[in-house]
């Protein structure tokens, strides 16, 4: 046997076995096998069409999801290479659908995709497939190659002539990996927007052949010319600006390209989105430090230079240079670092100064040419900088409470007797009268029952020591063991003490409900944030109706089910003459307590949705259009979402 030969069979083993572990190990490469990890197939594919668009040879990328959930991504590239792989002896298509990691660009210089869980190829995408099929326009051919659980079903085939360039993945996930296998149109067309706005010049379309709409698929395009500019004016639509223009920062330093754009408006909240080469970096890193730091220097200095500060009782923090801000920080850096928990954040040092002293060269500009504007943003950090102060303390205050009083639970709060948080729930019941039929039928021993009073606050609007003040939020604070920790300017929520590790917010099962679900929901997003990251808020489901023929009934959660009882208990035959009942159920106080525990309560029989963020910044979207300023953009999301009545965050 000749040596050559040895080493072709031995990587062909190494190939293999490669996609195997992706197999035996989904998690490991795409993260879940849920319907985040569906999802992430896509990105997958996405991201390498990216890549070529980052290396300037693709303008246009469009994904298509067919009838049976099997997605296209179509790019007008330079095509994957299907030449003979030197080494492998094989078309480098069956090498890159083949090898893990073998997907990307082969020189260097290029920003390869490579953030936290992506990156790792679209061979993954091929191991966790059914059925996959590569389509390549290249060299004036048509190439294709079919594969199954990521091994090849034919050669490498010349099928036609092409006078275009480019590459087509169609791929269809494996049922027997995934546990959901339904594709959702929003959260595709969420992160392609997204992607649109970062990548400006780029044509992304999404196509529905699961959806006709006046006889034509579902379809939307996205394309942004002017890139993260125009991305904060559609994240702060519902905001009022507070300057003319959004600011934009370009700049480029050892081979880092930064982008930023920043916008202030009116309200209170910061809020900073950030990417590393296309990836949400949900927990920051160097690249925000560094924008951060600017924004500080330079204000300070402003502010200072020009006496605003000279009349100021107590210091300016950071965070006040920060409160009502929209910003994307976006780099793209040739090797990047990830770490944290989730690898969301940046580390690589040297991006700090970098994007620092970017920021600050055209902050000074800026400041110096429109000196109107900055005023009125030193007077927002002004005001910020009181505000937070009258904040500090009303939040010492709620928090010494706490302490003095040995943790005094709030006397609206029924605990439950076991102080275990891992088996702990407490509800967050609407009203005093629901609250007490809730009182009555949970299991006293791991479930506690806070009554909230009507609507609570809505904290999108409010000042932020108006928040600290609210009775229902207090008791929130206090009920759940959780207290706001100020370290280095930062402020962050300190969760040790959580006493509950389901947070269950239960209210009628109408509009009036499920506005103060929301409320509830806009609460814990922008200030308890990491209890959502953890998975510990969940939304309960009492149901709608009950069918109800002598002494048989059962509860229904929609009109499918209605349907399906009255035909069961009719035997088919009209409802009319059967005696059945329908009750329809309008809120929670019409269920007694046995009912309530039995459909809403019960481990055993409850359905409860837990609370997830799947893409940030279509949260923020929703949580600031339904709960902001400007009336006319809420118009339209309640319109368009109306009927689903179910807020995807
Ligand atoms: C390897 C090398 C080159 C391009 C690609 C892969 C490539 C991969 C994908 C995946 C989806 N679309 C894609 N487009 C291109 C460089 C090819 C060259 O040098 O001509």
């Amino acid at each position: 046997m000749s040596e050559n030969k040895g080493n072709y069979s031995a990587s062909n083993i190494t190939a293999l076995e490669g996609l195997e572990a992706v197999r035996k190990r989904p998690g490991m490469y795409i993260g879940s096998t849920d319907s985040k990890g569906l999802h992430h197939l896509v990105w997958e594919v996405v991201d390498n069409s990216i890549d070529e668009h980052l290396a300037g040879h693709c303008t246009e990328i469009h994904t298509t999801i067919h009838e049976n959930n099997s997605i296209s991504v179509r790019d007008n590239g330079r095509g994957i290479p299907t030449g003979m792989h030197a080494k492998l002896k094989k078309s480098a298509l069956e090498v890159v659908m083949t090898v893990l990691h073998a997907g990307g660009k082969f020189d260097k210089d290029t920003y390869k995709v490579s953030g936290g869980l992506h990156g790792v190829g679209v061979s993954c995408v091929n191991a966790l497939s059914i059925d996959l099929k590569a389509e390549v326009h290249r060299d004036g051919k048509i190439f294709t190659q079919s594969y199954s659980e990521g091994k090849p079903q034919t050669e490498v085939e010349v099928v036609g002539e092409s006078s275009e360039t480019g590459t087509k993945v169609t791929f269809l996930p494996d049922p027997t990996i995934f546990e959901e296998l339904v594709y959702k149109y929003e959260t595709l067309a969420a992160r392609l927007k997204e992607l649109s706005y970062l990548n400006s010049g780029l044509k992304l379309t999404l196509t529905d052949e699961r959806v006709v709409e006046d006889g034509k698929y579902k379809y939307e395009e996205f394309y942004s010319e002017g890139g993260l500019k125009e991305f904060v004016v559609y994240l702060d639509e519902s905001r009022t600006p507070l300057i003319e223009h959004p600011i934009h920062v370009i700049g480029k330093e050892d081979n880092v390209e930064v982008e930023v754009a920043m916008q202030y408006n009116t309200s209170f909240k910061e809020n900073i989105f950030s990417f590393v080469n296309n990836i949400n970096t949900r927990e920051g890193g160097t690249h925000v430090n560094g924008f951060r730091r600017a924004l500080a220097r330079l204000f300070k200095q402003y502010g200072e230079d020009n006496g605003y500060f000279n009349k100021l009782k107590f210091s300016i923090s950071g965070e006040d240079f920060r409160e009502g801000l929209t910003a994307i920080v976006s780099v793209k850096v040739p090797e990047p670092q990830f770490k944290g928990q989730t690898k969301g954040e940046l580390g690589n040092s040297e991006v700090t100064g970098i994007v620092s002293r970017c920021v600050g060269n055209v902050l000074k500009h800026y400041l110096e040419e429109n000196p109107q504007q900055a005023k009125r943003i030193i007077d927002k950090v002004i005001l910020a900088a009181t505000a937070r102060h009258a904040a500090r303390k009303a939040r010492e205050m709620v928090q010494r409470k706490t302490v003095l009083t040995g943790g005094g639970l709030p006397g609206k709060l029924s605990d439950c007797s076991s102080k275990n948080p891992d088996e702990s729930e407490i509800f967050l019941v609407e009203g005093d009268s629901a609250g007490g039929t809730a009182k009555q039928g949970r299991d006293r021993f791991f479930q506690a029952i806070l009554p909230l009073r009507g609507k609570i606050l809505n904290v999108e609007k409010a000042l932020e020591h108006k928040i600290y003040e609210n009775e229902e939020i207090k008791n929130l604070f206090t009920a759940l063991g959780v207290s706001i920790e100020e370290k280095d300017g930062e402020r962050t929520l300190n969760i040790d003490k959580l006493r509950y590790h389901k947070i269950v917010i239960m209210c009628d099962a109408d509009i009036d409900g499920s506005h103060i679900v929301t409320l509830i929901l806009t609460f814990f997003y922008r200030y308890m944030t990491p209890l959502v990251e953890n998975g510990y808020v969940y939304i309960a489901s009492p149901p709608l109706y009950q069918v109800k023929k002598g002494k048989q009934f059962r509860y229904c959660w929609n009109e499918e089910e209605r349907l399906e009882a009255i035909k069961a208990y009719s035997g088919g035959s009209e409802e009319a003459a059967s005696g059945i009942k329908v009750q329809r159920y309008k809120g929670l106080g019409e269920m007694n307590a046995d009912q309530l525990w039995e459909t809403t309560m019960d481990p055993e029989t409850r359905i409860l949705k837990q609370v997830s963020i799947e893409n940030e910044i279509g949260a923020d979207k929703t949580f600031s259009t339904l709960m902001g300023d400007e009336v006319p953009p809420r118009r339209a999301f309640i319109e368009s979402h109306a009927k689903y009545a179910n807020i995807d965050v």
